[in-house]
């Protein structure tokens, strides 16, 4: 009768051991998989110059962009076609630039706050527009 106590008990304790092993298993498994997960996230956001315009696909990449007063911007053609930018209100920093070919740029210096809508004179719907901030 001792003896099958004895069995007991070890059966108890090896069932409860092992069960408490799996569950640390367990544990780290999640975190290990929340860990990676996270560094995925930061590695999908492309770090872009905030006052780098690319001209892709006909459109303006990105089309909406925000800068501090004083912020030259640059527009870089990376399209086949021809584009331009031409802003919809000319003012005496923000003129209509020539005619980019593929890799050409344009450079704008923004020295006054606002908003300044522009386009592409040979594709109109080509739209973008730039916020100049304080
Ligand atoms: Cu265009």
């Amino acid at each position: 009768m001792k003896k099958f106590i004895i069995i007991a008990l070890i059966a108890v304790i090896a069932v409860v051991g092992i069960s408490s092993l799996l569950k640390k298993d367990k544990g780290s498994d999640d975190m290990s998989t929340m860990n990676m997960n996270s560094s995925e996230t930061a590695d999908t956001e492309t770090a872009t110059a905030p006052n780098a315009v690319s001209i892709e696909d006909f459109a303006f990449k990105q089309a909406n962009i925000s800068v501090k007063k004083g912020t030259t911007v640059t527009w870089t053609n990376n399209d086949d076609a021809k584009h331009n930018v031409t802003p919809e209100d000319a003012t005496d920093d923000f003129k209509e630039g020539p005619l980019l070919a593929k890799g050409e740029t344009y450079s704008v210096t923004f020295n006054t706050v606002g908003s300044y809508s522009y386009n592409c004179s040979p594709h109109p719907y080509m739209k973008g527009v730039v916020e100049v901030t304080e």
